[in-house]
């Protein structure tokens, strides 16, 4: 990655964690535990590609605001809760994530599901005075975080994960799983960085949105190569976690070679997609090689 993508990233992540520290103080008073595991589950380290993907479809549009800024913090707050449930041990029951113990081994079972409880409503409540946009957009824009988190998206995606342990997927059942399960956050951020610049026009989101439908799945391909080509060291969670617990993935049915010729065609797929747009989407162009090609 070039440096001048680095120092966006960075400046795109100051400004988020900016917003996170707002919204998530230190707490001394009678719910510190709480507000110390909520803390604890969001800054420790996640890439933030999420708020990145928020604040780049802002600039492939206009540019980035305040708007922007609050958006890019909801879904880092969404995207913190699904991982500490995700982790639970009903769910996944993984002891590790970015290379420290889970928000239930840190604390306990009880604190880490109220931490997810609270991140998801604080997540929420920052949508609800988004400034230079109509009632009508701003309502539009909560109901599209409502869907894609939800059982339009994330949460669907998670129950047929757990339903799914144990059997034999194909790959076009794995696509509809992971489409909900990680690509429909992904599309929230992107569509609704790119919704509360107040200037986008249908094409433009329906561009964009399918721009990340296509980086949405291919994260989740080069997830589950890094799950099987990483160390637990390099991850900073269980490596071969998905195997281990008999999980279908794009790498145990298509074999290593062709999940990552599926990564790159659908990073093909990406650009194409943003062809529509100008220099000002080089931001969303980097991100997507960023996700097909990272590491960690
Ligand atoms: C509990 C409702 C609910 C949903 C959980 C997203 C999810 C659904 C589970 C996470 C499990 C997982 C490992 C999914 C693979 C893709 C993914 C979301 C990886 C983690 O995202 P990164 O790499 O994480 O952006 P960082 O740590 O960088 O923030």
């Amino acid at each position: 990655m070039t440096a001048e993508f680095d120092q966006r990233i960075q400046s795109y992540t100051q400004q988020v964690d900016a917003q996170l520290e707002l919204i998530i103080p230190p707490d001394t008073g009678p719910a510190s535990k709480l507000y110390q595991a909520m803390r604890y589950s969001v800054f420790n380290g996640g890439k933030r590609v999420r708020p990145a993907l928020c604040f780049a479809a802002a600039e492939a549009i206009s540019a980035s605001d305040d708007n922007t800024v609050k958006i890019a913090a909801a879904v880092e707050m969404i995207h913190a809760y699904s991982l500490i449930h995700d982790d639970l041990p009903a769910m996944d029951d993984d002891d590790l994530r970015r290379g420290v113990p889970t928000c239930h081994i840190q604390f306990d079972e009880a604190t880490a599901i109220l931490a997810g409880d609270g991140l998801h409503s604080l997540a929420f409540k920052q949508l609800t005075n988004l400034t230079g946009i109509t009632a009508s957009i701003n309502l539009e824009i909560i109901a599209i975080l409502s869907d894609l988190a939800g059982c339009n998206g994330m949460v669907t995606g998670q129950a047929v994960d757990l339903e799914s342990t144990e059997t034999q997927l194909s790959v076009e059942e794995l696509n509809y799983m992971h489409t909900h399960k990680t690509g429909a956050l992904i599309e929230a951020s992107v569509v609704m960085g790119a919704m509360a610049t107040n200037q986008a026009d249908e094409a433009q989101v329906n561009a964009l949105r399918s721009y990340a439908r296509a980086i949405g799945l291919a994260f989740q391909i080069q997830d589950d190569i890094l799950d099987v080509e990483s160390s637990t060291e390099q991850l900073g969670k269980s490596q071969g976690s998905d195997s281990h617990n008999n999980k279908a993935t794009y790498t145990s049915i298509l074999g290593i070679e062709k999940a990552k010729s599926e990564a790159e065609r659908l990073y093909q797929e990406s650009l194409e997609a943003l062809s529509p747009f100008d220099d000002k989407a080089e931001p969303l162009r980097a991100l997507a090689k960023f996700i097909v090609h990272r590491s960690f």
